[in-house]
């Protein structure tokens, strides 16, 4: 799915800002029939839940209405009108005055509705939408939703961060001409010191069969360096620029539709020319291996929750580099399309997760691993959970494919890939990914009861991303013990696949302002030494290709008595302040610059 732009033949209005908002509780049967009552105004993009004073709303369960006025620019006069969401957690039904005009399941990826002769230009229309943040065993993320001796729903979920909901992206209208470009794809490719862009354009509309397709590539200078015709080639751009982790270098794909010799309909594609591969035990970027340092994130901020807000985007970005990190994972779910943009202007590398966290029931048996129950049995995940998590796999892929930034597809994180049914359940999703996009190598990120020796999917992989807590969770405050345990492990998971392995979470709950001399968990010196024995298991081992920390920063997490206001294994806490480990980091990985540790040379 193409991302919304304003071209020579393209218009778009922003609908951000205050819309009224109801809980469906409270907003009558048919809350899209007139004005919301009573008046509470929410903001998008936002999570609505730590807006308000009112719990009734924070532990909301079920649908919320938010609603807006629009009025369609009076230009668009014959144009098509599309009306385009960037995410709705979980679930969306759209209202156009009394008119249900979509609906969407899956919260982080958009989805539009076509509104041409629905609305009419100049003229204003209620836009009213319904969002659920319900999970069950048939949605992605998964959850149970059950109803309490009061008769209110209560939910609950697999993972620790909090349930955030909302229509947390930018909400755009946009027009197209009748006959448009639906979607572009772009492969990158070297052939010395030349690029090549393999292209194709999908036309849509009225004369989607007669139109003739051209494209060029423009550097940027906004000189054109190569050109094409037809729905489909290749272009060989000399002497290219290439997309480089902390280098990035971006050319436009402009593409124009004619019709009798007229431009209908013209659309600028961004992309980088870069190569991806796994060689070995070898992670390949431009043919070069590549160490990935840096972290797995969220997108969370107080207030906002999980609402994008290009502040936060803008810091991160900058804190990240200041410790070194060349990269990030989207844990547990797609990032906002404006993060990967982000990414691919600045050069950092993206490791991009699906929302498939928590298909795990034997987390929920502790640290045992002896799940209650089976996790992918028919009556827990089975069969209709996967094509749901194989509609959420298409729709992330199509959004995000013609990222340079993103270098990988994790698939889910933790699952229970030491149990029967795993591979059963993983085999049709790593099958749909490779045919989806057969040039990023697939990743999943392993929960600590997966081991070496019981994993079951790990062959089918291209990289094993493995979280592990010794000296946290296990062998808590004994680092000396969590060392050889740790190590024993990864050599495992090297042994037994001969594929790169990395760490994608380690971490510590830490407090800022906790300081001790001993081995003190919660202590900024335990976080501290706890990473560097990590680093000294992670220089030993040859085959290993990159760090991950867990967390960027403090984020909140679902209530309960397990975590106080959050997850505190942040190196900045959840304002963006570092704790000691920061600078422990910085120090290490500007040292390193994107090599691996044994052909670091000393800062
Ligand atoms: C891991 C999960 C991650 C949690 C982390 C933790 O992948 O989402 O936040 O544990 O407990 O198992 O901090």
């Amino acid at each position: 799915m193409l991302s919304p732009r304003t071209t020579p033949t393209r218009d778009l209005v922003g609908l951000d800002g205050l819309w009224r908002f109801a809980l469906g509780t409270r907003a009558g049967a048919t809350p899209w029939a007139s004005r919301l009552a009573p008046p509470l105004e929410v903001p998008v993009p936002a999570s609505y839940n730590d807006l308000f004073v009112d719990p009734e709303i924070r532990d909301h369960v079920g649908v919320v209405w938010y609603q807006r006025d629009v009025r369609v620019p009076r230009g668009w006069t014959g144009e098509r009108v599309i009306l385009r969401f960037g995410s709705v957690t979980h679930a969306a039904q759209v209202y156009v005055d009394q008119r249900l005009v979509a609906e969407h399941t899956g919260g982080y990826t958009p989805f539009e509705a076509d509104l041409t002769g629905v609305v009419e230009p100049g003229a204003e229309f209620r836009l009213t939408v319904g969002v659920d943040n319900r999970l069950t065993n048939v949605t992605i993320p998964p959850g149970t939703v059950t109803t309490g001796p009061d008769g209110r729903e209560r939910q609950s979920y697999l993972h620790d961060f909090y349930n955030y909901a909302g229509i947390a992206r930018p909400v755009r209208l946009y027009s197209t001409p009748t006959t448009f470009v639906e979607d572009v794809t772009v492969v990158t490719g070297r052939d010395g010191t030349a690029g090549t862009v393999q292209y194709r354009v999908e036309a849509d509309g009225e004369h989607a069969d007669t139109v003739t397709v051209r494209v060029r590539a423009v550097d940027e200078s906004g000189r054109t360096v190569a050109e094409g015709h037809g729905p489909e080639g290749v272009l060989r751009i000399e002497d290219v620029t290439l997309w480089q982790p902390g280098a990035a270098y971006l050319y436009d794909l402009v593409v124009e539709l004619t019709v009798d010799g007229e431009t209908v309909d013209s659309y600028t594609q961004p992309f980088g020319v870069r190569t991806v591969l796994v060689r070995g035990t070898d992670f390949l970027i431009n043919g070069e291996p590549f160490y990935f340092t840096g972290f797995g994130k969220h997108e969370d901020t107080p207030v906002r929750g999980k609402g994008h807000d290009d502040a936060y985007l803008v810091h991160d970005f900058q804190l990240m580099e200041w410790t070194g990190a060349n990269s990030f994972r989207t844990s547990h779910y797609p990032y906002a399309e404006e993060v990967l943009d982000f990414a691919d202007r600045h050069g950092i590398v993206v490791i991009d997760e699906t929302a498939a966290v928590g298909l795990n029931l034997g987390v929920q048996g502790g640290l045992t691993g002896v799940p209650p129950t089976p996790t992918f049995a028919p009556e827990n995940f089975g069969g209709t959970t996967r094509d749901v998590h194989a509609q959420h796999l298409r729709e992330l892929i199509e959004r995000d494919r013609n990222h340079p930034s993103v270098v990988m597809w994790c698939l889910a994180n933790e699952p229970a890939s030491n149990e029967d049914g795993a591979r059963d359940y993983f085999e049709p999703l790593v099958e749909l990914a490779r045919k989806l996009d057969p040039t990023r190598p697939l990743t999943y990120a392993a929960v600590m009861f997966a081991t070496p020796q019981n994993d079951q999917i790990g062959d089918l992989f291209d990289v094993l991303s493995i979280n592990r807590y010794y000296g946290w969770y296990l062998f808590t405050g004994d680092l000396a013990t969590a060392e050889g345990y740790l190590e024993q492990d990864l050599r495992g998971w090297v042994q037994r696949f001969g594929k790169p392995v990395m760490m994608s979470e380690y971490g510590a709950d830490t407090q800022p302002g906790l300081h001790s001399v001993w081995d003190t968990p919660w202590s900024e010196e335990y976080q501290s030494d706890f990473l560097a024995m990590y680093h000294r298991v992670f220089d030993r081992i040859p085959e290993f290709v990159g760090e991950h920390v867990w967390n960027f920063a403090d984020f909140q997490t679902s209530p309960g008595i397990h975590r106080v206001d959050g997850n505190k294994k942040g190196v900045f806490t959840r304002d963006r302040k570092p704790k000691s480990a920061a600078s422990a980091l910085r120090r290490r990985w500007h040292g390193l610059d994107g090599r691996k540790p044994g052909e670091a040379t000393a800062d």
